[in-house]
C-alpha cells in the first residue's frame, strides 16, 4: 500500500457534502481516507464509492469489527461489497472472528488491518494488557497490516519489533490527541489524522504540518 505524504485522513464528517467539499480541497496531498461510523451511520455505505469514483482514494473502513466469525464474515461482505479497500478489524475478540473478515477481504482481492492497541487514555486498562499478544497472534496468522497508537510512542515502538519492519503501521492519535507526527514515523508507516485537519480553518496549511 502506498499512502501519498504518509497521511490518511479521518473523514469523520457526519455529512458527504463536507467531505466532498474537504476532499477536493486536499486531494492534491493525499490518496488514502479513513472512513468510520460517523460518515457511514449517517450517510450509508454509498459514500465509499463517491470516495472512490471521484477521487480515486484509497477507502479504509473503519468499523473495528469485533463479532462471532458468522457475524464478522457478513460484515466484512458488506464492507468489501460496497468498494472498500481495507477494513479495521478489532484483535481483542480471537483468531476465528479474524479470520472469517480476512478470508472475506481475499475473496474481494482485499486486505485488513489488525487492530492492537488504541490510542486513548481507557484503552491501558483492558487492552494494553493483551495488546502484545494481539500483535504475536497477527504475526503468526501473516497479517500484514496492523494499527497502533502514537500517542505512547514506546508502544508503538515494542508494536513494531513484534510485527516487524515488513508489516504496515498505520497510527492515530497525531495531533488533537497529542502524539507527535514526526516521531510517530520512526515506527509508524504511516499517520491516521483526523481533527487536526478537518476542523481547521485552512486544512491545506493544516495539512503541510504533517508532511515531513
Ligand atoms: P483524530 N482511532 C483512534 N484511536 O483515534 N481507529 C485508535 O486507537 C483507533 C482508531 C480513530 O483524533 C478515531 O476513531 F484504533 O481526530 C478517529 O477516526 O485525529 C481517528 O482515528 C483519529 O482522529
Amino acid at each position: 500500500m502506498r499512502v501519498k505524504n504518509n497521511i490518511i485522513l479521518a473523514m469523520d464528517l457526519m455529512n458527504i457534502l463536507d467531505a466532498y467539499d474537504l476532499s477536493e480541497e486536499i486531494s492534491n496531498y493525499i490518496n488514502t481516507i479513513k472512513i468510520g461510523y460517523p460518515l457511514t451511520l449517517s450517510e450509508g455505505l454509498s459514500t465509499i464509492n463517491i470516495f472512490k469514483e471521484n477521487f480515486d482514494f484509497n477507502v479504509i473502513c473503519d468499523y473495528k469489527v469485533a463479532d462471532i466469525p458468522e457475524t464478522n464474515e457478513k460484515i466484512a461482505d458488506l464492507t468489501f461489497k460496497a468498494g472498500a479497500d481495507y477494513l479495521i478489524v478489532h484483535g481483542f475478540v480471537g483468531s476465528d472472528s479474524i479470520i472469517a473478515t480476512k478470508e472475506k477481504a481475499e475473496e474481494y482481492e482485499k486486505d485488513i488491518f489488525l487492530l492492537t492497541e488504541m490510542s486513548h487514555p481507557g484503552a491501558k486498562k483492558f487492552l494494553q494488557p493483551v495488546a502484545d499478544d494481539i500483535a504475536k497472534m497477527g504475526v503468526e496468522m501473516n497479517i500484514k497490516n496492523y494499527v497502533a497508537p502514537s500517542t505512547r510512542l514506546e508502544r508503538l515502538s515494542q508494536i513494531r519489533d513484534i510485527v516487524g519492519k515488513d508489516s504496515f503501521i498505520i497510527s492515530p492519535g497525531v495531533g488533537t490527541q497529542g502524539g507527535d507526527p514526526k516521531k510517530t514515523l520512526n515506527y509508524a508507516d504511516a499517520l491516521i489524522v483526523g481533527r487536526s485537519i478537518y476542523e481547521s480553518e485552512d486544512p491545506e496549511t493544516a495539512i503541510k504540518n504533517f508532511i515531513f
